[in-house]
């Protein structure tokens, strides 16, 4: 198995030096740094070949333990790390020292920097607070989304937030100095409607407003190591995932995020709509010439031995992606009563399949990003 992949690791390198002569510019951001502009570079070649595997906090706890260095449910399970590690920064608008999920903000940045050290790529969402109640992200009080925009009665107030995300992205740097590039994604899952900027509280020109405002104002403040990554929830027509999208120069990465809920062995639901908006989304990103992400998924507890390589994979098919994210492995969750992970751990029961998803050729973890030296 290993060989098997080793073999594949060599013809996939050899294809990228092939590729390297073919230049491509990020469409977002033209003043990037470099290694902003590599990254998205090496993102587009590796796509070609396979895609990378992904976890929300990976560093930071798993099931049962929490801020052990080095530790990761899925290194525990793969002998690897991720390739891709996702962060929230959810609460550094009111100062918090933690995120909305516990994560101190200065690990998260320790975590960030060990993750480009070692050659992975970090991806950061924002459940940003509702700035027109003060409430959580959660919160729809209709007239959230107007109240931030240029004019708004908490523009201001917004404005101080921006500030403080650009505050923290700009404080992301390595030890010789260098901004790390980050897979950017704000105000996902827009097409649902469970945040107060989802596609029921504003209109698409309010969105789209949302967007640029935010996208200009963090390149104001000397942001300018963002891939930017557009996300949707469900959508069932090409003219719904359209319909929010800002425009190509303000956007790198195009994604949707879906989760499976049902028995994956009675109902191929998940799959089905799965590939259906991989369909619709492949269309629209062959046409803006954009890269696609699966940028969250996952079954809570994966109660199905063989959700990886059977269920997962399937849903993926043979669409070039550039990464798949799992969520979080919070473990006990007090307030539900319930397992929260979404990635395995030692002992878990999808063991032995997630071994088999690893040993996929074209599943990418760390070992195999690092040797691509994405940021070169
Ligand atoms: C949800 C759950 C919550 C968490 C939130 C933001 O899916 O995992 O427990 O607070 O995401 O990370």
């Amino acid at each position: 198995m290993r060989l098997y992949k080793t073999i594949q690791k060599i013809t996939l390198l050899t294809s990228i030096s092939l590729l390297a002569s073919c230049h491509s510019i990020l469409n977002s951001d033209q003043q990037a740094t470099t290694e902003t502009q590599n990254v998205y570079r090496n993102l587009i070649q590796l796509k070609q070949k396979g895609f990378m595997f992904g976890h929300q906090d990976d560093l930071a706890y798993g099931v049962n333990w929490k801020y052990e260095n080095g530790r990761s449910d899925v290194k525990e399970v793969a002998n690897d790390y991720p390739a891709v590690y996702g962060w929230d920064i959810g609460r550094i608008e009111n100062d918090s020292p933690e995120n909305l999920d516990g994560v101190p903000f200065h690990k998260m940045r320790q975590y960030i920097k060990e993750v480009y050290q070692r050659g992975g790529v970090n991806t950061i969402s924002w459940h940003i607070n509702n700035p027109f109640t003060g409430g959580d992200a959660w919160d729809t009080t209709p007239g959230s989304l107007a109240s931030v925009l240029p004019n708004g009665s908490k523009h201001e107030l917004f404005k101080k937030w921006l500030d403080k995300a650009a505050v923290f992205l700009n404080s992301l740097k390595s030890d010789d100095g260098k901004s790390i590039p980050v897979l950017y994604r704000p105000y996902h899952e827009l097409t649902g409607n469970w945040f107060w900027w989802c596609q029921n509280n504003g209109t698409p020109e309010q969105f789209k407003e949302l967007w640029v405002f935010s996208f200009n104002y963090l390149k104001s403040k000397g942001v300018h190591s963002l891939i930017y990554v557009f996300n949707t929830a469900d959508f069932e027509t090409y003219e719904d995932f359209e319909k929010f999208y800002p425009g190509d120069q303000y956007v790198d990465i195009v994604s949707f995020d879906a989760y499976q809920y049902d028995d994956p062995t009675t109902s191929t639901a998940y799959v089905d709509k799965c590939r259906k908006q991989f369909k619709i989304m492949n269309e629209f990103a062959l046409k803006h010439n954009k890269i696609m992400a699966f940028a969250e998924t996952g079954f809570e507890q994966i109660p199905y031995e063989n959700w990886w390589t059977d269920t997962l994979i399937k849903a993926i098919g043979n669409y070039k992606i550039s990464y798949v994210l799992v969520w979080r492995n919070h473990g006990w969750l007090e307030h539900e009563q319930k397992m929260h992970y979404y990635a395995p751990y030692k002992g878990q029961s999808t063991e032995k399949d997630f071994k088999k998803f690893y040993e996929l050729p074209n599943t990418f973890f760390q070992k195999e990003i690092t040797e691509q030296n994405i940021y070169q």
